[in-house]
């Protein structure tokens, strides 16, 4: 008989990962408290966007191997992938993590190993997991075996880096570690580096902040560049020529679920008040309200009193349809305070979180005066200017995220602008910098 996996959450990383289980050889039952959720995924419906999830998962549920439920099932692994968000505080909110924790207690049997993937601030296993298995009465490290193993994957990629990603594993004790090292070894092809519960808590939680103060730097540097009149993005490719140096992209700000919310988990322990993290955060959350102010000022330049803004790009990322944390809401926030008219349009974004919100790019677009890009989406580099043109009332484009061709929309007589460039230079004269990996 095949092992068994039975996964707590079955949202971006809980899903693929269960998957992943079932198509090498388990079987793994998937639970979610949200009855919808597992209603659309009993239809082989899934409610990410996800190259290569919904195939898989058709697959292994014709097979059999892989079962959803609200409840979760005996096994003989279980891995928890819960959310862990922040508070208004900036305070971690665990309580799905220890939710998770309690419902799977009185389904843990001897020898049976507990995994936690959700980024946590370090020592909630200790202070959290597994006082949430207490009630097994079972011996942790012993009867009991206990492991951080922290997702690592990037949206829209998962199904490659979940394979070759180096994954980091924490066991509350050596056996702990072996035991879930062997777990992963069934499709990890990288390395798989041990170290204790604590350090793989820190470690994850330090890969995300890394990413934050880095953009954070870039982004000023990007708001330093307007005022000196320099081409930031020429200033950051050239500086990148260094074999040392690796400055981020600037752009409207940091979103998702995790580069803009796990460097709370770390900044509360920091001595110093705020310490460089914490202001990375509250640099990178000034940016929404800045890429507004940046717009505002273009289109004085150009004397437009009353501009209508295109606002190009709802989701954090380019080709996803998440938008948790995304700077879009906070740029359209910033255009609602100010009286700004302004429409929105995402490709990827099917549902309409707004009122002035079109599925249809010509309605998006017509009567505005400048197109505001703030998502990498590649169907946005493939736009046509002249058709845009004809569509718009003024030929303005701002690109927040410096990765539309320009050269193309300046002959179709556009201006163009972007962040940390204020002097407006042409795109002969500038190298447009390939979007950070
Ligand atoms: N961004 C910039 N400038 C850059 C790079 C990114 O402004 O140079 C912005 C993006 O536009 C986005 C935000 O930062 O709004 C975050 O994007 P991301 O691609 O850095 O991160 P996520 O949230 O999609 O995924 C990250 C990844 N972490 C790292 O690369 C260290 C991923 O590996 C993690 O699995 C994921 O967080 C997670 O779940 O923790």
């Amino acid at each position: 008989m095949s092992q068994k996996i039975t996964v707590i959450g079955l949202g971006y990383i809980g899903l693929p990962t269960a998957v992943m289980f079932a198509s090498h050889g388990f079987r793994v039952h998937g639970v979610d408290i949200n009855e919808e959720t597992v209603a659309s995924l009993r239809n082989r419906e899934i409610h990410i966007e996800e190259p290569g999830l919904e195939e898989r998962l058709a697959k292994v549920m014709d097979e059999g191997r892989f079962t959803v439920g609200t409840e979760p099932e005996e096994a003989d692994a279980f891995i928890i992938a819960v959310p862990s968000p922040i508070y208004p505080d900036k305070s971690a909110d665990l309580s799905y993590v220890q939710t998770a924790s309690e419902s799977i207690a009185s389904y843990v049997r001897k020898e049976n190993l507990v995994i936690l993937e959700s980024t946590v601030p370090p020592k909630t296993i200790e202070t959290v997991v597994i006082p949430a298995l207490a009630s097994t009465g079972l011996e942790i490290g012993e009867e009991l075996f206990v492991a951080h193993s922290p997702e690592r994957v990037l949206p829209g990629k998962l199904f490659q880096e979940l394979v070759y990603n180096d994954r980091i594993l924490g066991g509350v004790n050596e056996e702990s570690s072996r035991r879930a090292l062997e777990l992963y070894r069934a499709f990890v092809q990288a390395d798989i580096r041990i170290t204790d519960a604590t350090t793989a808590e820190m470690v994850k939680v330090v890969e995300n902040t890394y990413r934050d103060v880095n953009i954070a730097f870039a982004n000023e540097l990007a708001k330093i560049s307007d005022q000196l009149d320099v081409n930031v993005w020429e200033v950051i490719e050239l500086a990148n020529c260094h074999p040392r140096v690796n400055v981020h992209k600037p752009g409207p700000g940091v979103g998702g679920h995790c580069v803009a919310v796990d460097p709370w988990f770390l900044a509360h322990y920091s001595p110093d008040q705020p310490g460089v993290i914490e202001t990375s955060r509250k640099t990178n959350d000034s940016m929404p309200a800045y890429t507004v102010e940046r717009a505002l000022e273009i289109m004085k330049q150009q004397q437009i009193a009353h501009p209508k803004i295109a606002v190009l790009g709802l989701a954090f990322k380019g080709n996803i349809n998440d938008t948790r944390e995304s700077p879009s809401l906070r740029v359209i926030e910033e255009l609602q305070k100010k009286g700004i008219e302004f429409s929105v349009y995402d490709p990827h974004v099917t549902e309409n979180l707004y009122l002035n919100q079109s599925q249809d790019l010509i309605e998006a677009i017509s009567h505005t005066d400048l197109l505001m890009v703030l998502t990498e989406h590649s169907e946005f580099r493939v736009l046509n200017p002249d058709m845009m043109k004809q569509y718009m009332r003024s030929p303005f484009i701002m690109d927040t995220k410096g990765f539309m061709p320009f050269e193309q929309w300046e002959k179709s007589g556009f201006d163009t602008y972007t962040l940390g460039d204020s002097k407006h230079q042409k795109n002969d004269q500038i190298i447009r910098a390939g979007y950070a990996e």
